[in-house]
């Protein structure tokens, strides 16, 4: 790949964030450069290339940054607009599919307040708050319409849902042995 179409990826090796932008552009098999940011001390390019958020992933692309993981996906997917698509083409699978994206994005969300939380008693809501998560993303799961767009973990043509599937719970065997739970 000449300079000028190069691809790099700014992100830290513990971000679910970052792991989106990875698999996607390992799925779609586009070769790329990483930098790994310190958060503590974030490098002048990042800066630069996320001025507003100030936070990684960002992706470089002919120079140019793109930031926001999910608008970082979307990118991928348009630009390298070849199989295996992201995003179906299909606007009520899209809708759909985008739904379930911001669901996910919910249950970590949910996961993040339970990491942060102290004292009993909001440890057990938290809890309790990412369990019923949990539930209605399995409810979800099994429902037709979530079904009908269907989940790849088998085979290839992992999409958007997918990456944030395996991103967002891919490490929960490792955080339910770290956090003894
Ligand atoms: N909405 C952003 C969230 C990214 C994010 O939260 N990144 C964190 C690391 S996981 C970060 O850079 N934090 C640095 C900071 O907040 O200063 C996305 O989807 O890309």
């Amino acid at each position: 790949m000449g300079e000028e179409n190069k691809v790099i990826g700014h992100g830290t090796w513990s971000s679910t964030y970052s792991k989106r932008v990875e698999l996607a552009l390992k799925i779609k098999g586009i070769p790329f450069d990483y930098v790994e940011e310190n958060l503590s001390n974030k490098s002048d390019l990042l800066l630069k290339h996320n001025p507003v958020y100030k936070k990684i992933p960002v992706l470089v692309h002919q120079g140019k940054p793109i930031a926001e993981s999910l608008v970082i996906l979307e990118y991928i997917d348009e630009t390298w607009n070849y199989e295996p698509r992201l995003l179906p083409d299909d606007p009520y699978k899209s809708a759909t599919l985008h739904f379930w994206v911001g669901y996910v994005q919910q249950v970590l969300e949910s996961m993040g307040k339970l990491f942060n939380s102290d004292g009993e008693a909001s440890q057990k809501m938290a809890f309790e708050n990412v369990c019923e998560k949990l539930r209605v993303l399995e409810e979800g799961i099994k429902s037709s319409s979530f079904a009908e767009k269907k989940l790849n973990f088998h085979g290839q043509n992992l999409d958007l849902l997918d990456i944030m599937m395996v991103a967002t719970l891919g490490a929960f065997r490792a955080q339910e042995e770290f956090l003894g739970v």
